[in-house]
């Protein structure tokens, strides 16, 4: 270990990051497929739902996190690290499927493929996003061999994406629509909406890969930090950004009067914000030294992402 604070000459270049995520959301796609597969008595529809958005382009950056976490503390990617990013992926899916509904932000287009109840229905799609919740804590408990390691990260990812996490973040979200929120306000919407999923990622790859509590606490500081460059950015990129070039509906936050970045401290802000969120995301990363390259990498990209 060491307590260099590394400097920006230090991280992974953009290429590298951008063939180290392909590499991962290879891994995470293959063991999304396999799991599914193996879930042999789900029925022909919902298979088919189920399957039309996972299989969509999503990043796959909260998962791709999970890897990258648990390959610097233990040099390898187990396979604990394995099932947790897929089912990580499947909490974050099921998010989109149900934040698309008509009762929610009501969209057309997500992952630049029709939204899953444009492309089947409502029922269909309120029954994808609870299967998909529901099988994310079922590969847990059925795939990870060591029951500890099981439970901690059923109940990390169960904490980030519940009620005290991303549905508080939700419901805030939409409580606040049309209100002039402060800053205050809207960084705690976007930590829990956006945030604590990001920090719940590294935490449960560092947990997969056996690191001790100190380890596991950097990571998650870590995680907050980027989760929320990750949402000022897309509070950018919904101003800034084409609905091809997302794979959503772009400028959408304005017509529905959301609480973003842009709208409460302006572009130049937003981005300075974004800036200084991201130095202290690469601090937290102080105690692993050159090993945590890949993750200064995402970190740098993620401040600069176009999608
Ligand atoms: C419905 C419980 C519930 C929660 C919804 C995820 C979410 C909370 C809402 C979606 C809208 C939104 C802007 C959420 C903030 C998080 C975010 C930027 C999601 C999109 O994540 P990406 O860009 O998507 O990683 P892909 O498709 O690449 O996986």
């Amino acid at each position: 270990m060491t307590d260099e604070i590394p400097t920006e000459t230090d991280t992974a270049s953009g290429a590298d990051f951008a063939a180290g995520l392909v590499e991962k959301a290879a891994v995470i796609n293959e063991t999304l497929g396999e799991l599914v597969d193996s879930r042999t008595e789900i029925l022909p529809h919902l298979r088919k739902a189920i399957k039309y958005t996972l299989d969509a382009p999503g990043k796959r950056v909260r998962a791709a996190i999970v890897l990258w976490s648990c390959e610097m503390v233990a040099g390898e990617i187990k396979p604990a690290a394995k099932t947790a990013a897929a089912a990580i992926e499947m909490v974050h899916t099921y998010s989109l499927v149900h934040d698309d509904l008509p009762a929610m932000d009501d969209d057309d287009t997500r992952r630049g493929q029709p939204t899953c109840h444009k492309a089947f229905d409502e029922p269909t799609a309120i029954l994808t996003g609870d299967a998909l919740l529901t099988l994310a804590f079922e590969v847990l408990a059925a795939h990870v061999e060591d029951p500890a390691v099981a439970v901690r990260l059923i109940k990390t990812l169960a904490k980030v994406a519940g009620p005290e996490g991303m549905i508080a973040g939700q419901m805030a979200d939409l409580a606040s629509e049309n209100t002039e929120a402060t800053l205050g306000v809207l960084k705690q919407i976007h930590m829990n909406k956006t945030a604590k999923m990001f920090a719940g990622a590294a935490a449960m790859g560092a947990v997969a890969g056996g690191a001790n509590d100190d380890e596991i606490e950097h990571l998650l500081q870590f995680g907050l930090k980027l989760g929320l460059v990750f949402q000022i950015a897309d509070d950018i990129l919904d101003v800034s950004g084409t609905t091809e070039q997302l794979g959503k509906t772009a400028g959408k936050d304005a017509v529905q009067g959301k609480v973003t970045y842009p709208a409460v401290v302006g572009l130049d802000e937003s981005r300075s914000i974004a800036v200084e969120m991201t130095d202290k995301a690469m601090l937290a990363l102080y105690i692993f030294g050159k090993k945590a390259d890949p993750l200064r990498g995402l970190a740098a990209a993620l401040l600069d992402r176009t999608r």
